[in-house]
């Protein structure tokens, strides 16, 4: 026992005191031994090097171009229906993607509005998203609501495809459109400019023809 108290402690402390004295004087001597392949060495030192580099520098590219995609599928109790495709690239500006039938043709208001709630149909999607507590108005208007998207346009054959490009309706973070709806109206979108009394509100545009809920899709 107590030989074994001696030996247990005193190999931890031969060995401390073996280990440091080797180590320190043992690298210096194996340096000149291993300076015999120097070139050997360098060779394969430079190679690990260079590939972590290169390995490292695409990481942060490929965290930052992060582009984000929604999509609305339209529909309302008339035969008027469409889908929406929204994409947005890091902190940019949305890109809406609108191909909407069944309209009559010429303007109609189209608008992101504040709820993707469609139990009483389009009318519960509430009134147009503005987070900013703005009137009414147009999409190029300082003024107006986030989801102040202007008209969109059907031809003869009732059929309005548009390309609309926003900056206030992102698809992340606090002010983010994803689960609220996409409408489209009766009317023309006054843009706040009637001089009606629903003007400043919504533009006076009419009924809701159909609506969609903005939901995330893959890429
Ligand atoms: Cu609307
Ligand atoms: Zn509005």
């Amino acid at each position: 026992m107590a030989a074994h108290t001696v030996l247990s402690a005193a190999v931890p402390a031969a060995h401390q005191a073996l280990l440091f004295p080797n180590l320190s004087t043992a690298s210096s001597p194996s340096l000149p031994l291993h300076s015999s392949f120097h070139g050997v060495a360098l060779k394969a030192n430079v190679r690990p090097f260079l590939s972590l580099a290169a390995a490292t520098a695409p990481k942060p590219l490929t965290v930052v171009a992060a582009t984000k995609k929604a999509v609305a599928v339209l529909k309302g109790t008339s035969s008027v229906e469409g889908v929406v495709t929204l994409t947005q690239e890091d902190d940019g500006p949305t890109t809406v993607n609108v191909r909407i039938t069944g309209l009559t043709p010429g303007k109609h208001g189209f608008h992101l509005h504040e709820f993707g709630d469609t139990t009483n149909g389009c009318i519960s999607t509430g009134p147009h998203f503005n987070p900013s507590g703005l009137t009414h108005g147009a999409p190029e208007d300082e003024v107006r609501h986030a989801g102040d998207l202007g008209n969109i346009v059907a031809n003869a054959d009732g059929v309005a495809e548009a390309t609309i490009v926003d900056s206030q309706i992102p698809l992340t973070g606090p002010n983010s459109v994803v689960g609220r709806a996409l409408v489209v109206h009766e009317l023309e979108d006054d843009l706040g400019k009637g001089g009606h009394e629903l003007s400043l509100t919504t533009g006076n545009a009419g009924g809701r023809l159909a609506c969609g809920v903005v939901g995330l899709t893959p890429l």
